[in-house]
């Protein structure tokens, strides 16, 4: 009886401690093994942010800013080695950690370390520090005492947000790049040219600023369907080169890799209006002012087209230091090429079968530019029909076929299939939610998808890099529009692309975010009065 007593009480405690503590430990995404243990750290005005090595110093001082903007307190960061009683320690041991992006976090009464294998985990590591803080009811601020070890499922954890049906302040984007970075999503897909806008400023081409940036609508609607939507009136901007890598530095700041995307061979109806010589017809055109897929599309026998995207490219890769450049490649009717002589001479010319060819030279020719500077292309599915380019990375996004075929042939896949993770799609069946592109993407289908699909064997597993959702923006014509449809479904990826599919749990996820409310709320987000177990 005894015996039984004392187990019996030693369960009851441990229920007791995992209510109090697993309460209190609510980091997302879900990291990989989480221990909660007894006591907590107490963050005062005396406690000091130590960086153990000169390249953990821009985390102490994001760590700093965010501390005085939680707390009001301005905590001391150092650079030293030395580890002293009420400190935050950072390390960077890539010895000791050794995940790319991983990081440990230990939290005692007496100490904060956080051991990472690279900047980018110190980074994350902080994320997760800066989750945990608690603030009891007589305004102390507190970490609990807990040991975290972790580091990312998938290396490409991304966001990608369409510019150019509707266009987004630089202040916008940045309040969005802060939350992704929250979440450690580390990489920001621009998608900036489409037929309805071009919006980054090119040079060489002063055109693309003074028409390609404007239509003459507001709203973005379908034509037939919507004409409601439709008010004539002039809509347009471009983000400056400027612009453009103060967004690049801010994301870096933050680890968030910031690929560009230029599209062609199709969805460039903006650039024609522009230059009406690199369509195949000459033009007039107008910039698109409703959405769908325009037969109108880069002439692919026309050398000077290939200039124009050359130089186009050069002042691209100037401005972003990724590796990657998106080169879009969806959607290309081939209805110009068919008929166009110059077109038809270079399938001759280079002895192609067909028109898919034709756009498989045509991603090709220009893989080898971008090549030749050093960088690789990502391009939508598409680029897989006709043949596709030696090192092209494919983006999965109108199914998972596309990912799976890629894969079996040795390219590098992203994961992106509108079925699960368009952010742009309804996410419930509400009366009252706003008008959205036809598809439903609720939070507990994007938090249910595995982005290795089952028709893949280990081995080809390991050219999936990751996952993405994306945020096609016709139907988002401001800020808060977007965010409503943005949060908290991209907290859900976060947690597809971090965590292990198997060690995701949905009712789980659902408690730590109902936690994380406050933030959404804390950074003025639309999106913090939806009731996000309730009707979703
Ligand atoms: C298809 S996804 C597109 C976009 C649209 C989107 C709407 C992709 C590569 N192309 O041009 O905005 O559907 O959901």
């Amino acid at each position: 009886f005894k015996y039984r007593f004392f187990a019996f009480l030693n369960l009851t405690l441990q229920f007791v401690c995992f209510f109090s503590f697993g309460q209190q430990i609510n980091i997302i995404p879900k990291p990989v093994a989480v221990e909660q243990r007894v006591g907590a750290f107490k963050i005062n005005s005396k406690t000091q942010i130590l960086s153990g090595t000169k390249s953990a110093l821009a985390s102490a001082g994001f760590l700093k800013t965010y501390v005085k903007s939680l707390t009001g307190l301005n905590l001391k960061a150092t650079q030293t080695a030395a580890v002293a009683k009420n400190g935050i320690q950072l390390l960077i041991d890539p010895v000791k950690v050794k995940h790319a992006e991983g990081y440990e976090l230990e939290v005692s009464a007496a100490a904060v370390k956080i051991t990472a294998a690279d900047g980018s985990g110190l980074f994350y590591g902080l994320q997760s520090l800066i989750q945990i803080i608690k603030q009891s009811k007589t305004g102390q601020f507190s970490v609990p005492a807990c040991k975290i070890i972790d580091y990312p499922a998938f290396s490409y954890r991304g966001m990608h947000l369409d510019v150019s049906r509707n266009l987004f302040s630089t202040a916008t984007i940045k309040k969005w790049l802060d939350m992704l970075a929250f979440y450690k999503i580390n990489t920001f897909h621009w998608h900036l040219t489409d037929d309805q806008g071009w919006r980054i400023e090119i040079k060489k081409y002063p055109e693309l600023q003074r028409t390609a940036a404007w239509r003459n609508e507001t709203l973005i609607g379908h034509k037939r369907t919507e004409p409601h939507l439709f008010d004539g009136q002039r809509y347009g901007g471009y983000y400056s080169q400027e612009d453009v890598k103060d967004i690049v530095a801010y994301a870096m700041a933050r680890k968030i890799t910031v690929i560009p995307e230029i599209e062609m061979p199709g969805h460039a109806l903006a650039a024609l209006t522009a230059y009406p010589g690199l369509g195949c017809t000459g033009g007039p055109y107008q910039v698109a002012t409703y959405w769908g897929v325009f037969d109108d599309v880069f002439c692919a026998g026309n050398d000077k087209t290939f200039a124009f995207i050359s130089d186009v490219l050069d002042e691209v890769i100037t401005l972003f230091p990724a590796k990657y450049i998106h080169i879009g490649g969806d959607e290309c009717p081939k209805t110009r090429w068919k008929v166009c002589p110059k077109c038809q001479k270079r399938i001759k010319d280079e002895n192609l079968k067909d028109e898919h060819e034709l756009q498989s030279y045509f991603i090709s020719r220009v893989e080898k530019y971008v090549e030749s500077k050093g960088k690789k292309i990502i391009g939508w599915d598409e680029i897989l029909e006709g043949g596709i380019s030696p090192g092209a990375t494919v983006m999965s996004w109108r199914g998972e076929e596309g990912g799976i075929a890629a894969a079996k042939l040795k390219h590098q896949v992203i994961m992106t299939p509108e079925k699960y993770v368009y952010l742009d799609y309804y996410q419930s069946h509400d009366r009252s939610e706003q008008i959205a592109a036809g598809g439903f993407t609720p939070l507990s289908k994007i938090y249910q998808y595995n982005p290795l699909p089952a028709g893949l064997k280990a081995d080809e597993q390991q050219y999936i890099l990751g996952v993405q959702a994306n945020v096609w923006s016709e139907y988002l014509p401001d800020a808060e529009k977007a965010e409503y449809m943005i949060f908290p479904r991209i907290i859900a990826l976060a947690e597809v692309a971090w965590s292990k599919n198997e060690t995701k749990n949905y009712p789980d996820f659902l408690n730590r975010l109902n936690h994380h409310k406050r933030f959404l709320q804390q950074f003025n987000y639309a999106e913090s009065n939806k009731d996000i177990t309730g009707s979703i």
